[in-house]
C-alpha cells in the first residue's frame, strides 16, 4: 500500500545554504496554521539512521567506496521512511525533513557520478515511486555557501570536497528542479534571511492552498 505524501516538505540545497537556520521558520509556519509537523533530517532521524549518518559523514583515513556510501545512505533513509516518516504521515501528521531523496540524486548522482539506473533502482526499492509532496530548494553560489559553511568551524567528510564537486551538486539540483518545476520550488538563498523566509512562505502557503482542508 503506498502512503500519501502530500504532507511530506523536504529542504534541500548545497553546503551553508541556510537549511538547518530555514528548518524551525518552515516548522513554525505550518504549526501557526494548525498543522502538527514532526521536524527530521537525513541521513538520520530514527536513533538507527542517526549512527548510521555518524558513520557516513565522518572524515576517516580509508577511502569510502561510492556504493558503500550510495548504499550507506539509502540504508538509512529506509530505516527513516519505515521507522518515522511513514508512520507520521499514517496518522494525518506533516513531515518536515532536511535532505531526503534528492539529496542523493545531486551528491551521489551529480557530485560522485553513480549511475542515475542505479539509484532509480534503489529509489524504487526503499520508496516505492513515493516522492515529497513539495521540496524547497535554496539555491546559492557555491562559493557563498563555503563562506558561509567556512565561518562555522571543522567541516565534515563531504564539506571537504572541492568546488567542482559542489559545482556539479548545484547544477544537479537545478536540473531536478527544472525537471519537476512544481514539486521543485527554488528559493534565492542569497538574500537576507527574512527576505529567503518571506519567499519560504510565500510557497508554502501557494502550496497548502492546493491541499485538501
Ligand atoms: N548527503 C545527504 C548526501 O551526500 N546524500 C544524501 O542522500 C543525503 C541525505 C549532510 C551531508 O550529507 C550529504 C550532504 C551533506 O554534505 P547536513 O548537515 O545535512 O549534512 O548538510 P549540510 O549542507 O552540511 O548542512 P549545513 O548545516 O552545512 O548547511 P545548511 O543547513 O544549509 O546551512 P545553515 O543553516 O547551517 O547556515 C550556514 C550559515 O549561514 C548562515 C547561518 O547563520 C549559518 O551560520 N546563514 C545566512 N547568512 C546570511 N544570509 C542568509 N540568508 C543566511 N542563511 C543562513
Amino acid at each position: 500500500m503506498s502512503v500519501n505524501t502530500g504532507r511530506l516538505i523536504t529542504l534541500e540545497g548545497g553546503e551553508g545554504v541556510g537549511k538547518s537556520t530555514n528548518l524551525a521558520f518552515v516548522a513554525d509556519w505550518l504549526r501557526g496554521t494548525g498543522r502538527p509537523v514532526v521536524v527530521t533530517r537525513e541521513p538520520g532521524g530514527t536513533p538507527l539512521a542517526e549512527e548510521l549518518r555518524s558513520l557516513l559523514l565522518a572524515p576517516r583515513d580509508e577511502p569510502v567506496a561510492p556504493m558503500t556510501e550510495l548504499l550507506g545512505f539509502f540504508a538509512a533513509r529506509a530505516q527513516h521512511w519505515a521507522q518515522c516518516i511513514v508512520p507520521t504521515l499514517e496518522r494525518g501528521d506533516w513531515v518536515l525533513c532536511d535532505r531526503f531523496i534528492d539529496a542523493t540524486w545531486a551528491y551521489q548522482g551529480g557530485g560522485r557520478g553513480r549511475p542515475a539506473e542505479v539509484i532509480a533502482s534503489l529509489e524504487q526499492l526503499v520508496l516505492q515511486g513515493a516522492r515529497p509532496g513539495l521540496t524547497l530548494l535554496l539555491d546559492l553560489p557555491v562559493e557563498q555557501g563555503a563562506a558561509r559553511v567556512a565561518a562555522r568551524g571543522a567541516a565534515d567528510r563531504f564539506e571537504a570536497e572541492q568546488s567542482a564537486f559542489f559545482e556539479r551538486v548545484r547544477s544537479s539540483y537545478l536540473a531536478r528542479a527544472a525537471a519537476e518545476p512544481a514539486r521543485i520550488r527554488v528559493i534565492d538563498a542569497a538574500p537576507a534571511l527574512p527576505q529567503v523566509q518571506q519567499a519560504l512562505a510565500a510557497e508554502l502557503a501557494a502550496y497548502c492552498r492546493t491541499l485538501p482542508a
